[in-house]
């Protein structure tokens, strides 16, 4: 009798806590390219090649460590559609004590998990998921009879509970947080190195045939791919943005250039969220620059508060509040995605710049994303679905528990509060400032109104004229919704027609 591992396509780490619970040179590990997993949303081709040359190589890996292991390919002629498949398979073969997994990182895989180990009455032991530096249970117990659920004071408790920059139980520098001093637009000479590239291997470019030839009508680019497939490559993207990049992280975290995709951002969400690097050890990592003194505070702390603070809440937030969050629609928004979501034909050169940079590099950085790609959505009132589709389809990063509360609660406060204060949403005078995307705009971005004026102007004053009976009570929008009821009748109307306009033109059809 042995014990059946399975192990998910985004839990490759050699500490997981399925690999810990089994003998390796009894038990068998599986692991398995399914179809149900690269076809329930259409994935960027870029994620796709990434994540299945990743598996592969992981494969490699555990064999090394000297576990018995079998890896199905998803070109083999023994075919799996599903994570339940593969387990019926394997447990026909051989007799299997129980089965033995991390819980899954999406609710609709543990739905999944759960009655497959019913269907085949079956012992399923799923086991807790230790690629987060808090557990599940830490979250709920903080956000247990809570108002309202604040990422900073999660994040203040993980600090001291884990003693990151922390002295004498107090913040390093006498502060939590130094966002004030994050939020400079890039000034011109700035030199921005660019990111770290990965030369592809003969795994990469097989699965990038495969990719080609099976997914073809995807979305994206697969060529250049640059990414690290192995957490060896992954730690040289870690240590060259820590080398590199933190200095400057902080300061200009907030800013866009165009043409310049990375920034001085790190880049390693993929490998985080797929195990290929630990949130722990990134953290440690940081924490031990400032100490050497390679970066300043707000750099560090900005990036401390990024893992251990968001990235920690976003997780347990979506275990807490799942599966009702999936639905959450609180403006009833109902408009269909605009096509050029998907080819980058817009005449709003930030849209235009950031779908271009998505669809090459399956990334884009967190302003992007929230302040143009998804203000953009939030000010038309886009379907949170539609909205939530894009964004688990385009980045390499996505995985419904970190796409669906950044994109349902962060850029849309689809669930009227649960995650964000207040909406965020603005015209086209923060995308102005923060970057240089006007510059080249069809648009003006200082007029308000009109046919050459900026749409954000118009749409951000159409959304919160739309949304007044739900937004008005919010005290962080009141001073903003005095400037608009001090507005006379007419220029009221005058914007309210352009948005009109716009909303029913050609631009977001
Ligand atoms: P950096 O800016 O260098 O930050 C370092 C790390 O902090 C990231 O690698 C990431 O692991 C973590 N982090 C930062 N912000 C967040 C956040 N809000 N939530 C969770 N982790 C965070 N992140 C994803 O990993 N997957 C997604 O599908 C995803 N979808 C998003 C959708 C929207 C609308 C928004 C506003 C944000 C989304 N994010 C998502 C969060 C964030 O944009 C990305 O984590 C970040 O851009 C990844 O790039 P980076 O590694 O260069 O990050
Ligand atoms: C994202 C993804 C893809 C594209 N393909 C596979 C796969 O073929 N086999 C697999 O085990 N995992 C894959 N994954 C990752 C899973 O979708 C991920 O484990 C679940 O979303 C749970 O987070
Ligand atoms: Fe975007 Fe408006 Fe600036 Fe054009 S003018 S780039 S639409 S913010």
């Amino acid at each position: 009798m042995k014990k059946l591992c399975i192990v998910l396509g985004d839990q490759l780490s050699l500490s997981l806590s399925s690999l810990k619970a089994i003998n390796r040179e009894t038990d068998l590990v599986v692991m398995a390219e399914v179809w149900n997993e690269t076809l329930y949303v259409k994935h960027h081709k870029k994620k796709l090649v990434f994540i299945l040359s990743a598996m592969r190589h992981f494969h490699q890996e555990l064999k090394k460590s000297g576990y018995q292991v079998v890896y199905h390919k998803l070109d083999e002629k023994l075919k799996f559609s599903s994570f339940t498949e593969v387990i019926e398979y394997h447990i026909k073969k051989i007799k299997v004590e129980k089965i033995v997994v991390t819980h899954p990182g999406e609710y609709r895989v543990l739905q999944e998990l759960k009655s497959c180990g019913k269907q085949l009455e079956s012992n399923i032991d799923i086991l807790p998921d230790d690629r987060f530096i808090s557990e599940q249970s830490t979250f709920n117990t903080w956000a247990k009879n809570r108002k309202q659920l604040r990422m900073e004071y999660f994040y203040r408790e993980l600090r001291k509970r884990h003693d990151v920059l922390m002295e004498e139980g107090k913040p390093v520098g006498g502060k939590w947080n130094y966002d004030a001093e994050n939020r400079k637009p890039a000034k011109t000479g700035l030199e921005i190195l660019g990111p770290t590239e990965i030369a592809t291997d003969s795994v990469t470019n097989e699965v990038a045939r495969l990719v080609e030839d099976n997914f073809s009508s995807h979305f994206g680019d697969i060529v250049p791919f640059n990414y690290a497939v192995t957490r060896k490559q992954a730690l040289i993207v870690l240590n060259e943005f820590i080398e590199q990049r933190l200095v400057n992280f902080g300061t200009y975290q907030d800013a866009m250039i165009e043409d310049n995709a990375w920034m001085f951002h790190a880049h390693i969400s993929l490998y985080l969220n797929a195990g290929l690097l630990l949130p722990g050890e990134c953290v440690r990592l940081v924490e031990e620059a400032y100490y050497n003194n390679k970066a300043p505070l707000n750099a560090v702390e900005g990036f401390i508060r990024q893992i251990l603070g968001w990235r920690e809440y976003i997780h347990g937030f979506y275990w807490f509040v799942m599966p009702d969050y999936a639905e959450q629609n609180y403006f009833n928004a109902a408009r269909k995605l605009p096509e050029f979501y998907w080819t980058g034909k817009t005449k709003m050169n930030c849209l235009r710049q950031c779908i271009k940079e998505t669809k090459e590099n399956a990334y884009a950085h967190h302003i992007q994303r929230l302040m143009v790609l998804g203000n953009f959505a939030l000010l038309a009132d886009i379907s949170p679905q539609d909205v939530n589709n894009w964004f688990m389809v385009v980045y390499a990063d996505a995985y419904e528990w970190v796409e669906l509360p950044n994109v349902t609660g962060m850029a849309l406060f689809a669930d009227g509060g649960m995650l964000a204060s207040k909406p965020y949403a603005s015209g086209g005078n923060y995308i102005n400032k923060m970057s240089n995307y006007c510059q080249n705009c069809h648009y003006d971005v200082k007029q308000k109104t009109g046919e050459q004026a900026c749409p954000f102007n118009y749409m951000y004053w159409g959304f919160l004229a739309r949304h007044q009976k739900l937004l008005s009570g919010n005290h962080r929008l009141s001073m903003i919704y005095n400037v608009w009821n001090k507005m006379t009748a007419e220029k009221k109307q005058a914007i309210l027609e352009s948005a009109q306009q716009f909303l029913n033109s050609n631009e977001i059809q």
